[in-house]
C-alpha cells in the first residue's frame, strides 16, 4: 500500500454482480427478446459456455453486450506485461508501421515514448496469442458466426489501444464513429454485420471517461451509418448515449454499425490511462496483411491529424 492512496475513492471495488439468467436459459426468441427488453442499458451478463437467448436478444436490439471480468487481473497484468515489452522492441527498431498499420508513438507517463495504438499484438506474442484461443471464449467465436476466426495477421490484427491525459498524448480521446464505414470506403458494400469484441483492462467509471455507446444505432439506415455524426471529428456528447462502465477483465461485444466513442479522462497523468484490446474474428476468405500491404487509407488521415497533434504538443512543451 502507497504510502499517499487516495483512500476517499475506492478504485478496487467491486461490480455489481451480473444478471441472473437462471430462469431463462431456454427462453424462445420472442420471449427473451421481451425480457432483454427489461434489462437496464447497464446490464452486465455472465459468458457461460454457450450465448443465452436473453444475451443474443439483447445484442440485437441494443448492439452491444458487457460480460464481467473475463479475464482475471492476474492474466490482464500478463497481457499488460507482454504490451510492454513489444512496445520496448519496437521503440527499439524505430518500427513506424507493422503490416502497414501505422504505430503511433506519443508520450506517455513522464514523458516517455508510448505506443498508443498497436496492431497484430498476437504476432510478437505467445501468451497472447494462446490467451484469445481459450476455450472460454468459444461462444463468441460462435456469435460472429460460422468458421470464425482470430485473425492475428488479418485486417489490424489484435490492436491494444492506450488513451491517456499526458502531455504528449496523441489520444486522451476517440471521436463518434462506426467501425462498419471501413467496410463501406473499402469495399463499396453497405455496411454488414460485424462484432467488434474488446478487452478492458481499467476500472473506468462513468466520470473517468471511456467508451461511450449509442445504443439501437446498429439498425439504423445506411446514410445514418454514414452521415448522422461526423466520423472521428464529432466528440460531443450525444444525450442518448450509455457509458460503458467498466472492471479489470470486462470483455465487450458491440456491433459495428453502432456509433461510439471513447471520452477523455478528467484526469491528469498515470491515473487517466486507458487499455483496450480489440480481437479482430474473421468469417470473410483468408487475407493475411503483410510487410508489403499497403496503409489504409483512414489510417493515413489519421496519421497526418496526430502528425499535427505532435508537432504542436512538441511545441508547447518547449515553451
Ligand atoms: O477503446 C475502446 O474501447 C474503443 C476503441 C474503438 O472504438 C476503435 O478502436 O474503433
Ligand atoms: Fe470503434
Amino acid at each position: 500500500m502507497e504510502a499517499f492512496a487516495d483512500l476517499s475513492e475506492p478504485v478496487a471495488d467491486l461490480p455489481p454482480p451480473p444478471v441472473d439468467e437462471a430462469a431463462w436459459l431456454l427462453l424462445p426468441a420472442e420471449e427473451a427478446a421481451r425480457v432483454a427488453a427489461t434489462l437496464p442499458l447497464g446490464v452486465r451478463f455472465r459468458l457461460r459456455a454457450t450465448i443465452t437467448p436473453v444475451q443474443q436478444a439483447f445484442l440485437d436490439r441494443h448492439g452491444y453486450l458487457v460480460y464481467d471480468r473475463v479475464a482475471s487481473v492476474g492474466e490482464i497484468e500478463r497481457i499488460a506485461s507482454e504490451v510492454e515489452r513489444i512496445e520496448a522492441d519496437l521503440l527499439a527498431r524505430d518500427v513506424k508501421k507493422v503490416n502497414g498499420i501505422p504505430v503511433w508513438v506519443g508520450r506517455g507517463v513522464g514523458g516517455k515514448p508510448w505506443i498508443q495504438r498497436m496492431g497484430f499484438t498476437s504476432v510478437f506474442s505467445e501468451y497472447i496469442r494462446s490467451f484469445v484461443r481459450d476455450a472460454r471464449f468459444e461462444p463468441i467465436r460462435g456469435l460472429i458466426g460460422e468458421g470464425a476466426r482470430v485473425g492475428d495477421e488479418e485486417k489490424d490484427g489484435v490492436v491494444v489501444n492506450r488513451y491517456g491525459n499526458l502531455p504528449g498524448s496523441l489520444r486522451p480521446r476517440l471521436g463518434w464513429h462506426t467501425d462498419a464505414l471501413r467496410d463501406v470506403v473499402y469495399n463499396w458494400r453497405p455496411p454488414g454485420p460485424m462484432l467488434n469484441v474488446g478487452l478492458h483492462f481499467d476500472r473506468i467509471r462513468p466520470k473517468d471517461g471511456g467508451l461511450r455507446v449509442l445504443p439501437g444505432t446498429h439498425t439504423q439506415g445506411v446514410l445514418s451509418t454514414l452521415f448522422s455524426k461526423i466520423h472521428f471529428v464529432t466528440q460531443a456528447p450525444d444525450p442518448r448515449e450509455v457509458a460503458v462502465e467498466t472492471w479489470p477483465g470486462d470483455l465487450t461485444v458491440h456491433d459495428g454499425r453502432m456509433w461510439h466513442r471513447v471520452e477523455a479522462s478528467p484526469h491528469e497523468g498515470a491515473r487517466s490511462v486507458r487499455t483496450s484490446m480489440y480481437v479482430p474474428y474473421v468469417v470473410d476468405a483468408y487475407q493475411p496483411k503483410s510487410e508489403l500491404s499497403a496503409t489504409p487509407f483512414y489510417l493515413r488521415v489519421f496519421s497526418v491529424v496526430l502528425a499535427a497533434r505532435k508537432w504542436l504538443s512538441a511545441r508547447a512543451l518547449s515553451r
